[in-house]
């Protein structure tokens, strides 16, 4: 379901599950995450996480055939996008996504949760728990909110639109934007300049950043009164009908019950 590649520094995880979109199985995240792992063992200074040349779709986001009923947390603590995510912030060296192609609901944040972002123009971003009843969950909401301004993210979050790279990038939350032809060139240019710097520096610099980035104080009251609430989410009509309607491949009618 991916491709590895270390040459010099630099390792590359090419999502290759085309069939499905490059959905985030429970199956492709534990290879993308062993792929890490044996990046770390070999010291890689910079990768580079994409799919392969010339997609239409990067990725799909989570799995939805995957998503939990009966009253299972969606994106509990064990969920895989969860997992990887984690995986992506603690990986000791720097993580540039390269972009091409539509990317959807969880994996929006997959890339938010990579170090850059380097995306061509016709790249997309959807944010799409609202599109399927889903309570993003705490941390998961807080990757946005660190990446982009509490207005963007509402309006990619309640909107569930497909937002243009170029907006984005207008807005910082994307680095680059490059055209199609440029953009392999551009990111290991950008991989080459991180793999040639200070590595134990680097490493220090982005754990400090993760740490101060997730320093939020919350009061296990208001901890409490989220969870409860988003348990009302996922315990809904809503929630089985937004699972059912993609199973149907058909819109889904939300009831607001
Ligand atoms: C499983 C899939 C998927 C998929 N899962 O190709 O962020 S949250 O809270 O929402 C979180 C829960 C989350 O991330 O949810 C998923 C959010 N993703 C989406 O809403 C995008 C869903 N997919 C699509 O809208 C389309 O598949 C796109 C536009 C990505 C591509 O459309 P295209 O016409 O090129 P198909 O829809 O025909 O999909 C090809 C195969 O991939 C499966 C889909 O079921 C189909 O499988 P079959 O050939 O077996 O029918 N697939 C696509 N996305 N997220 N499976």
């Amino acid at each position: 379901m991916i491709t590895q590649l270390i040459e010099g520094a630099i390792g590359t995880i090419t999502l290759n599950h085309e069939a499905k979109r490059n959905a985030l199985s429970e199956a492709l995240v534990n290879e993308v995450i062993a792929a890490l792992a044996e990046f770390a063992r070999l010291e890689v200074r910079c990768a580079v996480l994409r799919a392969a040349p010339g997609v239409k779709v990067w990725s799909a986001g989570h799995d939805v055939s995957e998503l939990p009923e009966g009253g299972q947390d969606p994106l509990g603590w064990r969920d895989p996008l969860r997992h990887l995510i984690r995986e992506l912030e603690n990986f000791p060296a720097p993580i540039i996504a390269m972009i091409e192609g539509s990317v959807w609901g969880g994996a929006c944040e997959t890339v938010l949760a990579c170090d850059l972002i380097i995306a061509t123009p016709e790249a997309s971003f959807a944010a799409t728990p609202a599109k399927h009843s889903v309570p993003y969950n705490v941390s998961g909401l807080l990757t946005f909110l660190n990446a982009a301004h509490i207005h963007i993210a509402k309006e990619m979050l309640f909107t569930a639109q497909p937002i243009l790279a170029g907006r984005l990038e207008r807005m910082g939350i994307i680095n680059h934007v490059t055209p199609a032809d440029d953009i392999e060139e551009f990111t290991y240019a950008t991989a080459r300049m991180i793999a040639q710097n200070a590595p134990l520096s680097i490493s220090v610099m982005k754990e400090q950043l993760r740490i101060l980035a997730g320093a939020h104080t919350m009061s296990p009251q208001d901890f409490e009164r989220i969870q409860g609430l988003r348990r009302v989410v996922y315990n809904s009509h809503d929630y089985s009908e937004g699972i059912r309607a993609f199973k149907e491949k058909r819109k889904p009618k939300f009831q607001g019950y």
